[in-house]
């Protein structure tokens, strides 16, 4: 295989034409064959095979930088910078990394995961580049997704008036995760079944040939040729406006044209935005028939594209076929076919968050905003100032995007606005940009916001309810995967705010469980009680209020409390029930808190990192073991 000749990008600088062409059929393969046993992203890498192999042919990586917006993208990146040898490792815990990563190689200057940093990281990294007197092309690679988010604005506007010489590509597939939203979009899809593109498109490579590969601006030379040649760059006038010369569209399978364009541009010193057009999952049909299935997926068939196992199952045993985001997509239909004041809002991640069969019931009621969490909280603080009941559901790890919209368009004005919080706690093989472990502790800090997580997913809808009835905001969090359906030993269906419940007796020790480790805390409750100890579990799901009164009567009957969170330990639930404990003045009761120390977790399977930080039964009943034994 020639991917074997390539230990590093360099090796590749005396391919053919004909044997990079070959290379890119062999990424595809061992991307197709890797992500079907280890899931990953398969859609967006396959989109993207060219264009990796044309920068690394025209560029010199690592002197030169190349920026993965995202970075959900850069597979065939990584097996052309050294890492094929490991590449079946993808996703694994101890493995690669399904993302660029700045401690995995030189090759990875800057490290992403979430989605629309390129231009404002590659901006910062040319300017110390000029700092230093260096001369290093620094190329941004950013989806047309990606491009709808502000952030990437805040990007091209500082770089369109600083004129250095960055190179953003513009990777155009008219899709995000499903289908891309928004003006922008829509004019991205002028510019390509537009009149001028249509009519230059043959031209392109004629034109390209033209252009002096050294020396003048792409605007200066369109200014000098004929009017054909101008016609070239008025596509992309909007980016022209931004200070950008605007090349393309062109072709993003087409190799020769692609390394053709990079050389050309290649010696500018001044910002291009090169807009490439590509097919989301090319090469595979599955994944180029349902590209939205195929963008992020589970291990499935090569022969048939059927899964393998459910996508995103959570390894708890015994639990039915239905995830917490389909469950709240239930809830939330259920819920605004009685109150046509249900809104539901999604950033980009309908399918995702479960909102699906919403949107398709209620296409009125439903918005999705493209990659702009920011905007999708300010944008339901607005509606929720109507009167309206928006319900913004959105990923734990993207909703640290919207801090400054939480506090200051929703909570500042005590707007109920409802915040479902999906994948709250550890995710698993997306790794650390994706886990969600720090909502309890950024928003239990945010006056006027009910915080609650749910046991299971009867709890989850009776929350859903609860939300629905508070006049101010709430929060509510629930994770990844498979939900523990039925009641996990739930004595009341009622949600009173504030208001926990003890679900198992003791008299031993106490262990408070929060969301998804109250069914893990019972379990270790049933091994202890096979030692003979006796613990009482209880279900929090309230973290903000905090039930002082229920920890408070707790702390008279043991003296021994174990808290248990899919969260940072600091400031989070664990830190709540101390701050209780010590303005209450208990100073007799020792408390543990298991959680996650000071570090970002990488990725792993879920079960593989429960394991690790002791969130499982077996980690839950050691500590609890060791807690009796120890004098306080
Ligand atoms: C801030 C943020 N929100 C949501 C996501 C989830 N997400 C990952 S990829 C993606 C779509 C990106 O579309 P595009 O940039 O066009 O890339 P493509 O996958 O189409 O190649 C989304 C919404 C994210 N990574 N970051």
């Amino acid at each position: 295989m020639l991917i074997e000749k390539i230990k590093s990008p360099q090796d590749l600088k005396g391919f053919t034409i004909e044997e990079m062409n070959t290379l890119a059929e062999e990424l595809r393969e061992l991307i197709i064959e890797r992500v079907s046993k280890n899931g990953g992203h398969l859609a967006s890498n396959l989109g993207v095979v060219e264009l990796t192999i044309a920068m690394h042919y025209v560029f010199n990586s690592p002197r030169d930088k190349f920026i993965w917006d995202v970075g959900h993208q850069s597979y065939s990146h990584k097996l052309l910078t050294g890492r094929y040898g490991i590449f079946q490792t993808l996703r694994k815990f101890g493995g690669l990394s399904g993302f660029p990563k700045r401690s995995e190689s030189p090759h990875d200057p800057f490290g992403t995961g979430h989605s629309s940093t390129s231009i404002s990281a590659a901006l910062g990294i040319i300017e110390a580049r000029d700092k230093r007197g260096d001369d290093c092309k620094v190329i941004a690679v950013i989806g047309d997704g990606a491009l709808t988010a502000g952030l990437a604005f805040e990007g091209l506007n500082q770089a369109g008036h600083m004129k250095k010489d960055l190179i953003v590509v513009l990777n155009d597939n008219e899709m995000s995760i499903s289908p891309n939203v928004g003006a922008m979009s829509t004019y991205l899809h002028k510019v390509l079944t537009g009149t001028f593109y249509k009519k230059f498109r043959k031209e392109t490579r004629a034109l390209l040939e033209g252009i002096p590969k050294i020396g003048e601006s792409v605007a200066k030379i369109a200014g000098k040729a004929e009017g054909s040649l101008k016609g070239f760059f008025l596509p992309g006038g909007l980016f022209q406006d931004l200070g950008f010369n605007y090349l393309g569209p062109i072709d993003g399978h087409d190799l020769p044209l692609l390394i053709e364009t990079f050389t050309s541009i290649k010696t500018l010193k001044e910002p291009v935005l090169l807009h490439i057009v590509t097919k989301k999952g090319k090469g595979y049909k599955f994944s180029e028939d349902d590209p939205c299935i195929f963008h992020g997926i589970g291990p499935f068939e090569i022969e048939t594209g059927e899964l393998n196992g459910s996508k995103g199952a959570a390894e708890i045993k015994g639990c039915e076929c239905i995830t917490y985001s389909e469950g709240f997509g239930r809830a939330l239909v259920e819920a605004a076919s009685v109150d046509d004041r249900v809104i539901a809002i999604t950033a980009a991640m309908k399918e995702g968050t479960g909102l699906t069969a919403f949107a398709e019931k209620f296409p009125d009621r439903f918005y999705d905003v493209g990659i702009a969490e920011p905007h999708a909280v300010t944008f339901a603080a607005g509606l929720a100032s109507q009167g309206l009941r928006p319900v913004v559901t959105v990923y734990s790890t993207f909703l640290q995007r919207a801090y400054d919209e939480i506090i200051h368009d929703v909570c500042i004005q005590d707007l109920p606005v409802i915040f479902a919080v999906d994948r709250a706690g550890i995710v698993g093989e997306d790794g650390a940009t994706h886990q969600g472990l720090f909502d309890i502790s950024f928003l239990r800090n945010i006056p006027n916001l009910m915080i609650m997580a749910p046991a299971d997913l009867v709890e989850l809808r009776m929350m859903l309810m609860a939300a629905l009835r508070h006049e101010g905001p709430s929060a509510i969090r629930y994770p990844r995967g498979k939900a523990f359906t039925g009641q996990t030993a739930s004595h009341d269906i009622e949600i009173r705010p504030g208001k926990s419940e003890i679900i198992l007796e003791g008299k031993d020790i106490a262990i408070i469980g929060i969301g998804n480790t109250v069914a893990v805390s019972l379990k270790a409750a049933e091994l202890l009680k096979s030692d003979g100890i006796e613990a009482y579990v209880v279900n929090a799901r309230f973290i903000k209020p905090l039930d002082d009164e229920l920890i408070i009567s707790l702390c008279s009957r043991t003296k021994k409390i174990i808290i248990v969170e899919e969260n940072v330990l600091a400031g989070g639930f664990g830190s709540a029930v101390l701050e209780c404990l010590s303005d209450a003045g208990i100073t007799d009761v020792a408390v543990m808190r298991i959680g996650i120390d000071d570090e970002f977790v990488e990725h792993g399977s879920q079960r593989r990192l429960r394991e690790k930080y002791g969130l499982d039964e077996q980690g839950i009943y050691r500590a609890a073991r060791e807690f009796i034994k120890a004098k306080r």
